[in-house]
């Protein structure tokens, strides 16, 4: 028996031209592949980086989604179910709409797969699969499986992920992630994630970085100064994303420069603090903001903020303050977004009940398209203001100092190399380095290239 798991890309047609470069694997069909028992072939296909095989000999395709691709993902499964090929949905989306899913899939999981997929595997390989296979509760992590990072496509630039912890403690009202663990945090066993740290492998560059994949690696402090301790021996390089609590406390600031952090993706979300109680993001506080960053900044570690635009109390005065005030903070790079209430959180919700929602095509779910109106300006505005930060925030139009600031930052991310930036002749190392930057200034997809140095 062999299943094909895929994971549909949307804009592909930006991609071929170069303008994003697609790094890290999810651990998602890595996972899947780890519970799969091992007389079934598993193959993982991402569409970013290869076609999708509609001619492969799969018995069963499983493919993966987040709402804005869900259209699309639906279209594929069309495709393999009409060359007679059955298709199992999972994911984000379809846990929270399995009813829909089950319209273009034979069946779908609701919920984390750890205790569901070898019954249904049982079931498909005895003819009688069931519709819908719905996850009992939240699966305890000291039981998750070694990811197979090995089967992940070697075309990724890098291919070493991991994750410590699942779910965030916080009840940010437009979090999904929040939401669909139920508003906990859930562990591993600090033993087990030094063992797959430990065992990263590949390239050079594979054997020196890698991300955690966690929503939040400072959801809990004693675990995670823990987590910093064990892995310091490691000395390694990683990239992760955390709440703004991690670098209050100078002690955890200095664990992770000495554990290699060298970039951490955070939730600034907004300078309003009006917004900021509106989303019931309390522990941020946008006067920190300006210590955090030097903080970090101090032990050599590199910031990406998360900003989101289109909240209740934002006007369109909001835009131009949040890019001067990311320039005035020393921020390394910024992600903006708009608003986007993902079907299932509360802030979801409460729009939808006061009527707000406009655009119910969910590939506009996607943080970049406008879906409900907003309250102090329109949805066009809205739109076209967060563009015109998009051009402002387009990693080297930030500044040319910004841009050699992290090129040289990423120069010392790969141990050993060092660049002159002036050197044409150089051009080629430019490339890992640009990657380098992408991935240790963001876990979002930011647009760059290096033609554009
Ligand atoms: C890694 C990651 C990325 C990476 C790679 C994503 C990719 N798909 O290629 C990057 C940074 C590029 C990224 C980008 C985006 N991401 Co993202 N990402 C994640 C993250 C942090 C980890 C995913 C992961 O590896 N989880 C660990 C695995 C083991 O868990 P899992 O994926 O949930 O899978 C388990 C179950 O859900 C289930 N399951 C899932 N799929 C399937 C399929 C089958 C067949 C079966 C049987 C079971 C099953 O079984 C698994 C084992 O239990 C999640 C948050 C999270 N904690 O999951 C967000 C998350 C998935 N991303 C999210 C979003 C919104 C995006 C973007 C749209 C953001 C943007 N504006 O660009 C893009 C979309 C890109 C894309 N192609 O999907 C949202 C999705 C919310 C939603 N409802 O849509 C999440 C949940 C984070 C959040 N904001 O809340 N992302
Ligand atoms: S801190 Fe981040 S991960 Fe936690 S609930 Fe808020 S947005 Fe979600």
């Amino acid at each position: 028996m062999k299943i094909g798991f895929i994971a549909p890309a949307l804009d592909l047609d930006r991609e071929k031209q170069g303008e994003r470069i697609f790094l890290l694997p999810p651990l998602t069909f890595p996972v899947l592949a780890a519970l799969t028992p091992d007389d079934i072939e598993v193959e993982i296909i991402e569409e970013r980086l290869q076609p999708i095989p509609y001619t492969a000999d799969y018995d069963l395709v499983g493919l993966t989604f987040v709402t804005a691709f869900a259209p699309y993902a639906y279209s594929i499964a069309d495709k393999f179910r009409e060359l007679g090929i059955k298709v199992v949905m999972g994911g984000p989306h379809a846990s929270v709409f399995p009813g829909e899913a089950l319209q273009h899939a034979d069946a779908v999981v609701v919920g984390e797969a750890e205790e569901i997929w070898q019954p249904l595997l049982r079931d498909f390989q005895q003819g009688r699969m069931n519709k819908i296979y719905q996850a009992s509760g939240l699966v305890d992590l000291k039981n998750f499986p070694q990811p197979r990072l090995d089967l992940a496509p070697k075309e990724f630039a890098f291919r070493n992920s991991t994750l410590a912890s699942k779910g965030c403690p916080f009840r940010c009202n437009f979090c999904f992630t929040s939401f669909i663990n139920q508003y906990q945090q859930r562990f591993r066993h600090i033993d087990d994630v030094f063992r797959d740290i430990e065992a990263m492998d590949g390239n050079w560059l594979d054997r020196k970085h890698f991300v955690f994949w966690d929503d939040n690696l400072f959801g809990n402090p004693r675990y995670a100064k823990e987590l910093l301790r064990a892995i310091t021996p490691l000395n390694k390089r990683w990239a992760a994303a955390a709440s703004v609590n991690i670098a209050t406390d100078p002690e955890t600031v200095r664990l992770l420069e000495q554990a290699g952090c060298a970039a951490l993706f955070i939730g600034l979300e907004s300078i309003n603090s009006a917004s900021l109680q509106e989303s019931q993001k309390y522990h941020n506080h946008v006067s920190n903001y300006h210590d955090m960053v030097k903080r970090l900044h101090d032990h050599g570690i590199g910031i990406t903020g998360a900003f989101v635009f289109g909240f209740d109390q934002d006007d369109r005065s909001v835009f131009d303050r949040t890019l001067e005030f990311a320039i005035k903070i020393d921020l390394d790079c910024m992600t903006p977004a708009i608003l986007t209430p993902l079907p299932g959180t509360p802030f979801y919700h409460r729009i939808k009940q006061e009527g707000r929602i406009f655009d119910h095509d969910w590939s506009h779910y996607d943080y970049y398209h406008v879906v409900f109106e907003p309250k102090q300006m329109t949805a066009e505005e809205l739109y076209s203001l967060l563009k015109n930060v998009k051009v402002g925030t387009s990693f080297c139009q930030f500044s040319l100092k910004k841009c050699q600031e992290c090129l040289v930052a990423a120069s010392k991310l790969y141990d050993g190399i060092r660049i002159g930036l002036d050197s044409k002749s150089n051009r080629d190392h430019l490339e890992p380095l640009a990657y380098g930057v992408k991935l240790f200034t963001t876990l979002a997809e930011i647009d760059f290239t290096v033609d554009k140095i």
